[in-house]
Formats: structure tokens, C-alpha cells, sequence
């Protein structure tokens, strides 16, 4: 995936005319769009083939299964146009790696609400370390920058996408700060009256956190 402004597009609506809508409004801001089980089990995965003609999909079925199980998701979701798929860590080394012989997979290592910290905060370094060799990219949370610049370390060169930009709480631009490669936000934009100035504005300072590192700042 081409990252021009390290932006992400968490796409949570239900219905899939109003996805499609909503993808083609923003495009222009956004370098992929994620989409979840809101979307796909009140809309059907068709929607995905469709989005995916517009920019890369990620598919966040977060999943966490037994081997093959996971790798028969990852198998729907390709087969779909998904290029990405994210998976849960927890599950261990052989799940994760059953997701990512099938598509390119993003480990959730941490996760951005409050409830996290009562079980997978506590492990997200373990379960990075241990996922890291299979994984395409890490997600981190951006309303724990602390953990977000640890699990940074970890991932090395490759990507960290980060939610909880938005309407969780986390300042547009502060998880590429804290060493994020995108950017993830929903509601901030999708939400909005008009998506595409939300994006923008939005976008306009992921992409002056990019540049900012660019020049060592
Ligand atoms: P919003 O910007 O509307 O809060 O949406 C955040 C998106 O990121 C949702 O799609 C959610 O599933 C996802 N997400 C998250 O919020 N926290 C995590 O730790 C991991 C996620 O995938």
C-alpha cells in the first residue's frame, strides 16, 4: 500500500451503498480503507470487491482461531480483493501464521480503548515479539502512545497502523508522532456532515506528521 498521507479510512457503516459512497468521496485522502464486520455481515462481502476497486482494502476481521480456520478467513477475504487482513496475536505464533501464508497480515498487539488494559495491554510486547516475523505490519493504539512507541520498536521497519484517532480521543497526527506509519480514524470522518472536508482536514496533518519526520523533528 502507497502511503501518500498515512491515512487509513475505518469504514464501520452498515450499509454498503453508503460505504461505496463514502470510499469514493474521500479517496483522494485516504491511502486504504478498512472494513469490518459492521460492513460485511449486514452488507455481504461484495461490498469488499467493490471497495477494493477504489483503493487497497484491509479486512479487520480480527481474527482469532484455530489454524485453519484462520486460514480459511484470510482465504474469503482474498478471495474478496482484500490485500491486507488484520489478525489477533493473542492466539499465538501458528494462528497468525496460518492468516499470513493466505494475505499480507497487521497483528493487533495492543488495542485502543480503556478495557484493554485488563488483559492484552499487559502482553502486547510478548505477543508483537512473537508475531513480528510473520506479520506485514502491527497495530498500536494511538491513545497509548507509550505502549504505541514500545510496540514501534518492536515492528522494526515494518508498518504500525494505529486507531483511536478521533472520536476515541487521540490527536490527528499524534500517533505518527509517536512513531506510527497511518493513521486509522472512522467516525471522525464517516460521521462527519461532509466526509471528504473531514478527510482532508484530517489528512492534512497526518501528512504534516509525516514530514515533520521526514526532517528528523
Ligand atoms: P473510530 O475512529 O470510529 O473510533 O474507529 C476506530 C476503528 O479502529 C474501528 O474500526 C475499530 O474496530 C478499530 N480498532 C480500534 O478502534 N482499536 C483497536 O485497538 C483496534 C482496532 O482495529
Amino acid at each position: 500500500m502507497e502511503r501518500r498521507h498515512g491515512l487509513i479510512l475505518a469504514l464501520d457503516v452498515e450499509d454498503g451503498e453508503r460505504a461505496l459512497e463514502v470510499c469514493a468521496r474521500v479517496k483522494e485522502h485516504v491511502d486504504a480503507v478498512k472494513v469490518g464486520y459492521p460492513l460485511v455481515l449486514r452488507s455481504g462481502m461484495e461490498v469488499v470487491r467493490r471497495l477494493a476497486e477504489l483503493m487497497p482494502v484491509i479486512a479487520d476481521f480480527k481474527v482469532a482461531d484455530v489454524p485453519h480456520v484462520c486460514a480459511a478467513i484470510a482465504r474469503i477475504a482474498r478471495d474478496a480483493g482484500a490485500s491486507y487482513l488484520i489478525a489477533h496475536g493473542f492466539t499465538g505464533y501458528e494462528s497468525v501464521k496460518a492468516c499470513a501464508e493466505v494475505l499480507p497480515v497487521f497483528v493487533v498487539a495492543d488495542m485502543s480503548h480503556p478495557g484493554a488494559e485488563e488483559f492484552i495491554t499487559p502482553v502486547s510486547e510478548r505477543v508483537a515479539r512473537r508475531c513480528v516475523e510473520v506479520a506485514a505490519g502491527i497495530v498500536a493504539p494511538a491513545t497509548r502512545p507509550e505502549s504505541l512507541r514500545r510496540l514501534r520498536r518492536i515492528a522494526g521497519d515494518k508498518p504500525v497502523i494505529s486507531p483511536g484517532v478521533g472520536a476515541q480521543g487521540a490527536a490527528p497526527g499524534s500517533a505518527i508522532r509517536a512513531g506510527a506509519d497511518y493513521e486509522i480514524v472512522g467516525r471522525a470522518i464517516y460521521s462527519a456532515p461532509r466526509p471528504e472536508e473531514a478527510a482532508r482536514r484530517i489528512r492534512s496533518l497526518t501528512a504534516a506528521a509525516l514530514a515533520e519526520r521526514g526532517r528528523g523533528a
